[in-house]
């Protein structure tokens, strides 16, 4: 009764396919086959599940336990504010072996198993375009500067599954007035790193427009909720979620959550970003969650709890609609 679901590098026609064309969203590529591995166990599996039908997807175990222990503990007081209490975090297990970083490869299960070739310290972050001063720093020397704070945040991936993380970082607004941008600056654009010999993703997916890149309006980039991470669930941040420094902007979908950026650009223009480029009929630049406007290619209304393979309702804004809203009226 296995349903073979090709994986897209399986399928060379198939190569030049964005985030989610050929697989299905959420229970996609290797998540799928798992879920159908343990169909004999699962409850509600009926042929509407195997047909890809939005029946559920039973939860992720992981293969072996999740060594924490490995990252450096990286301690910061919770700021109450932000807490997504209507649902629980989401195992660290979970959320360190479940990915996107198409750097590596697009199975979001394997991920993790090639990330750590990335070397992430010493880590240089470059600051140019329009600024007082361009500059380098060191991603330990700017953590140093910056006040460190643990926020638990939502993350809503287009592709409709999600997670519950807690972040530790930095707000990139407090970035922002330690850079100095001048006053015609209204974009910043962030560039991830480019190095195809320890990413292997960049190797072999060259139709990609590697580095990866994204782009915000200044209003974005200093609202209150717009993250720089450096850390999770206490302590580092692995490499597969973007180490040593990422973005989160929980309101819009994971694309813009650039990964480990090595260059910020203060721009008087727009940007592009990685997704628009490459398919720029299903992935714009704002990428604001909406369960109203579905993809192309499928519904927005709900999103699959990666943790329990439960199917659960998209909120506006991704449930931050009270901080952003008003920036897009
Ligand atoms: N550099 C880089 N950043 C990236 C991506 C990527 O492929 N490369 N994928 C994005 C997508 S589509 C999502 S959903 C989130 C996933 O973050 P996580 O793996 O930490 O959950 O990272 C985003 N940031
Ligand atoms: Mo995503």
């Amino acid at each position: 009764m296995l349903i073979k679901i090709p994986k897209g590098w399986e399928t060379p026609e198939r190569e030049a396919t964005p985030e989610g064309v050929y697989r299905e969203p959420a229970c996609g590529g290797a998540g799928r086959r798992r879920f159908l591995k343990q169909v004999a166990t699962a409850s509600i599996v009926g042929a509407g599940a195997v047909a890809g039908l939005n029946l559920g997807m039973k939860a992720l175990a992981p293969d072996a336990p999740f060594d924490a222990k490995k990252y450096a503990a990286l301690k910061a007081a919770r700021n109450p504010k932000f807490a997504a209490v209507e649902r629980p975090v989401t195992a660290e297990a979970i959320v360190a072996r479940y990915n996107n970083f198409y750097e590596f490869t697009t199975d979001k299960e394997k991920v993790w198993t090639l990330a750590d070739r990335l070397t992430v310290r010493p880590w240089e972050i470059e600051i140019n375009g329009l600024v007082e001063k361009p500059s380098k720093i060191d991603v330990d020397a700017l953590i140093r500067q910056m006040p460190l704070e643990e926020r638990v945040y939502r993350l809503r991936c287009v592709e409709a599954w999600s997670v519950v993380v807690p972040w530790t970082g930095f707000p990139l607004a407090k970035f922002v007035a330690w850079a100095k941008p001048l006053a015609k600056a209204r974009f910043v654009r962030m560039v991830s790193f480019l190095r195809p010999e320890q990413a292997i993703g960049q190797a072999t997916q060259t139709w990609y427009p590697w580095p990866y890149f994204e782009g915000l309006t200044m209003e974005e980039a200093t609202n209150e909720l717009t993250l720089l991470v450096v850390g999770s669930y206490g302590h580092l941040l692995p490499t597969q979620n973007g180490a040593p420094i990422r973005l989160i902007t929980p309101w819009k979908y994971g694309f813009k959550s650039i990964k480990s950026i090595v260059r910020f650009e203060f721009l008087d223009k727009r940007p592009a970003n990685f997704w628009n480029v490459v398919a720029p009929a299903e992935y714009d630049f704002f990428a604001n969650v909406n369960p109203k406007v579905p993809h192309p290619r499928w519904s927005q209304a709900t999103e699959t709890d990666v943790a329990t393979g439960r199917r659960i309702p998209t909120q506006p804004f991704n449930g931050y609609a009270d901080f952003v809203a008003h920036l897009y009226k």
